[in-house]
């Protein structure tokens, strides 16, 4: 036995996303948000997106949440119908906070084959749904890093790691941790008692909690919800690449038409009809079309 500070939160959930087809021409594996893995509050969609210069996520709207892109390889574009426009390439990240409402699209730089990154959808709470849009963008090397020892490299993207703090504002309270662990390392990452949470696998394997289970590429690994503070996380023979994301719950009911995440049927309505008239947040949607997708 172990003492109680000392357990760590075990896996209860293991679940391999494929690709699937999303927007136009684009593929994604899908973690959180597949019909397996509904309902992570605070979290309500993880995609992991392979997009080719075919490909993209053309001129869509959203209210009422969060959207975190998080690149690893090649350049992606964004614009919304403010004005708002940008490259980010690997390691950046564009936190964008939605609110009120945005319609923006995201596409990948013409010249580049590929691109290919994280995106997360983190619910509001209810007293921040209508909030002025907000963009926090971090490239790569303004993304402080922990290095607990050598040979692992934690990069915090959102929230603390071994007493290195992230200055990303959430309005959730999120941690988004991307680790890269070489072979053989033992690695405890301590979490808040009431966060729920997950480890999304990238690359390799590693063995989670007091009882090792085996995560690899690709599977969604979800935290128990005991209270406990922290997370073993050990590599064997292989190194491993992954993201650790974990928040307070909200607790608050939950109604989504598509990009659209209010807390009822009637604020859902609104929306509809805010969209469609151009107004609460959507005046500057009237008769914009993006530059950059085809
Ligand atoms: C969306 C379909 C969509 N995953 N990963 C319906 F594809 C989208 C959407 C995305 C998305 C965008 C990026 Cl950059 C990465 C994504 C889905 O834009 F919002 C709805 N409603
Ligand atoms: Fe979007």
């Amino acid at each position: 036995m172990t003492t109680a500070a000392s357990t760590s939160r075990s896996i209860v959930k293991s679940v391999l996303s494929r690709e699937q087809a999303e927007g136009a021409g684009a593929r994604v594996r899908r973690s959180i948000g597949r019909p397996e893995l509904r309902n992570h509050d605070p979290f309500l969609m993880l995609d992991e997106f392979n997009v080719d210069k075919n490909g993209g996520f053309p001129d869509h709207p959203h209210r009422g949440f969060e959207t975190v892109t998080y690149m690893l390889e090649g350049q992606f574009q964004h614009e919304d119908f403010a004005g708002h426009k940008g490259t980010i390439g690997p390691g950046d990240l564009q936190w964008m906070t939605a609110g009120r409402g945005i319609v923006h699209s995201e596409m990948p730089v013409k010249s580049q084959t590929r691109a290919h990154g994280l995106q997360l959808w983190i619910n509001l709470p209810r007293e921040h749904k209508m909030c002025e849009p907000q963009y926090q963008e971090l490239l790569d090397g303004q993304i402080p890093r922990a290095t607990p020892e050598e040979g692992v490299v934690v990069k915090v993207i959102a929230g603390e790691s071994h007493g290195v703090k992230s200055q990303v504002y959430t309005r959730t309270p999120t941690m988004y941790l991307d680790f890269k662990v070489a072979k053989n390392k033992t690695v405890v990452q301590t979490i808040p008692k009431s966060y729920t949470g997950f480890i999304y696998m990238l690359k390799g394997t590693a063995f989670i909690g007091d009882k090792e289970f085996e995560g690899q590429a690709h599977h969604t690994l979800t935290f128990s919800e005991d209270g406990a503070e922290s997370v073993k996380i050990v590599t064997k023979d292989e190194d491993a690449h992954f993201v650790f994301i974990a928040g307070e719950p909200l607790k608050e009911p939950i109604v989504q038409h598509g990009p659209f995440v209010m807390n009822t049927t009637e604020d859902i309505y609104k929306t509809f009809v805010d969209y469609q008239y151009n107004q609460n947040g959507f005046e500057r949607a009237k008769n914009w079309k993006s530059s950059i997708a085809a």
